[in-house]
């Protein structure tokens, strides 16, 4: 073998090298939030090692045929753990369940779908293995750092619910778009997110889109004198009354960027929601605000960091609640059929259905 040869082989020996290294992510901001009890950076390092790249290459290929999905799952994120915890319980459709309450009504059928088809995915690399919850918080991690926003490592390791909640215990746990910064404070307080953890949350509002009905009480009977006047305007032509229920962009500026573009806007009156706005009324949240729109190395880094502690919110673990074979289905159904299609992905009913 001459010396050119060795060299060659050398550099095919190093590439190996490097790629079975690089299968397992690098843990970047591993140490930003230590996890809790019974949680892990890296959960399915050995027990499924391909999980966090299934759930990166299928979101990937999802958000390419519109990167507006994005938003959807997301949000999905925020729902579930707002309620009895990051379980999964948001994922089962049930018609007396967490989807049915008022705020659900807005979830997105297209989200739910893809939740439930990368678990199908995994189901068949790892059978039993991988939980809906886990999927959930990967995949809305994936859905931040692929519409442009940072990447931060999640921990792994929670299981799936049992049961869902009640209607009516989903809109006790989720806070109203016409809430009061009172209101929002005290609601993120009994989760355990603080003031800065509020501001930089309500950040997800920089993607997606909302329906009239959730900012209509700034528009009637009265503007509210806190909403830019252009951005009125343009909002009382959208949503002449209450029964048109149009949607429109949450980020005026940067609709579909996962930036800090959202805290600019605020300070401008460019927000839809009484909630968004209210984060002005507090001296804590708005000091958040203007810093995280005044810097996107802050808002990437706190953004990270709060939404870490979301996702560890009253977590199953250990040997509590299970692993679901489907996640819009209860394993103690039965039924192994997920009641999603890829159908409902690729024609996005925010898409098809203009109204509610
Ligand atoms: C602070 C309290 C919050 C309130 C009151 C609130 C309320 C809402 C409302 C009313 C909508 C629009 C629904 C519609 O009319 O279609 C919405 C959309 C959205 N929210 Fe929030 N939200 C809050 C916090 C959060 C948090 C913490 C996240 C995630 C970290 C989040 C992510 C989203 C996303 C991504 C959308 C767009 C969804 C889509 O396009 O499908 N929100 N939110
Ligand atoms: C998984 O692997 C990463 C990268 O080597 C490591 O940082 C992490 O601690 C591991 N986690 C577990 C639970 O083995
Ligand atoms: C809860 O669900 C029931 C039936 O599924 C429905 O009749 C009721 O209007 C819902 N309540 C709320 C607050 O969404
Ligand atoms: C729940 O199931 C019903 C059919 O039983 C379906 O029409 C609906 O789209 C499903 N919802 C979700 C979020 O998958
Ligand atoms: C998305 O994550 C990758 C690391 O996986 C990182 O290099 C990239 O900068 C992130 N995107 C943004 C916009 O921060
Ligand atoms: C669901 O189960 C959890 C325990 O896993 C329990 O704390 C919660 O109260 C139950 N919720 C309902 C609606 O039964
Ligand atoms: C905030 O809203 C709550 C109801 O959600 C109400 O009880 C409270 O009086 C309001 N606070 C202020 C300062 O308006
Ligand atoms: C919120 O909690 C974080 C730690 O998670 C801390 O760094 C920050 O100072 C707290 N902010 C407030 C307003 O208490
Ligand atoms: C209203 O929004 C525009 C940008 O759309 C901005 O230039 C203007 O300063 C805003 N007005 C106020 C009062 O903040
Ligand atoms: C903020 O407080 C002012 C005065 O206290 C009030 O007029 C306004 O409605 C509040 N805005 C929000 C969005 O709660
Ligand atoms: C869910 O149901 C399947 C099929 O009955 C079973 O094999 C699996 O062990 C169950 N998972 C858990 C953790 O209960
Ligand atoms: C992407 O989806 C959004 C909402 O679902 C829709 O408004 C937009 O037109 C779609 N974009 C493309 C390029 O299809
Ligand atoms: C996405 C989702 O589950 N939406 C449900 C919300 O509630 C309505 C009314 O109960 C259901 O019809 C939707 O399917």
């Amino acid at each position: 073998m001459g010396h050119n040869q060795v060299g060659f082989m050398t550099v095919i020996s190093i590439m190996i090298t490097v790629s079975c290294v690089t299968k397992v992510l690098p843990i970047q901001g591993q140490g930003l939030v230590p996890p809790v009890s019974g949680l892990k950076y890296g959960f399915y390092n050995s027990s499924c090692p391909s999980a966090e790249s299934t759930v990166k290459t299928s979101i990937q290929s999802f958000l390419s045929s519109n990167v507006s999905q994005a938003a959807g799952v997301i949000r999905l994120l925020f729902h579930d753990c707002f309620v009895q915890g990051c379980d999964g319980s948001l994922l089962v459709n049930d018609t007396n369940g967490e989807q049915t309450s008022i705020p659900n009504r807005t979830l997105r059928r297209s989200a739910f779908a893809i939740i439930d088809l990368i678990k199908s995915q995994l189901e068949s690399n790892c059978p039993g293995v991988v939980s809906c919850a886990d999927i959930l918080a990967l995949a809305a991690r994936e859905c931040v750092n692929q519409s442009g926003g940072p990447f931060f490592q999640i921990p792994t390791g929670r299981r799936d619910s049992l049961n869902f909640s009640s209607n009516a215990t989903v809109l006790t746990n989720l806070p109203a778009p016409t809430s009061n910064i009172s209101r929002l404070i005290s609601s993120f307080s009994s989760k355990g997110l603080n003031q800065t953890d509020l501001a930089a949350l309500s950040g997800a509002h920089t993607v997606g889109l909302s329906h009239c009905n959730s900012f209509s009480n700034r528009l009637r009977p009265t503007v509210d004198p806190t909403l830019n006047s252009t951005l009125a305007t343009k909002l009382q032509q959208l949503c002449p009354n209450s029964s048109i229920n149009a949607i429109t962009n949450l980020d005026i500026v940067t609709p579909n960027t996962f930036d800090n573009q959202y805290f600019t806007n605020n300070l401008e009156g460019n927000v839809l929601f009484t909630s968004d706005a209210a984060l002005l009324n507090d001296t804590q949240t708005k000091s958040t605000v203007q810093s995280l729109s005044s810097s996107s190395t802050q808002f990437s880094k706190q953004f990270s960091i709060s939404m870490i502690k979301m996702s560890m919110i009253s977590v199953l673990t250990g040997s509590a609640g299970n692993i679901r074979r489907v996640c819009s289905v209860l394993n103690a159904t039965g039924s192994n059929v997920a009641t999603t299609t890829l159908a409902e992905i690729i024609i996005d009913e925010f898409m098809e259905i203009p109204t509610l």
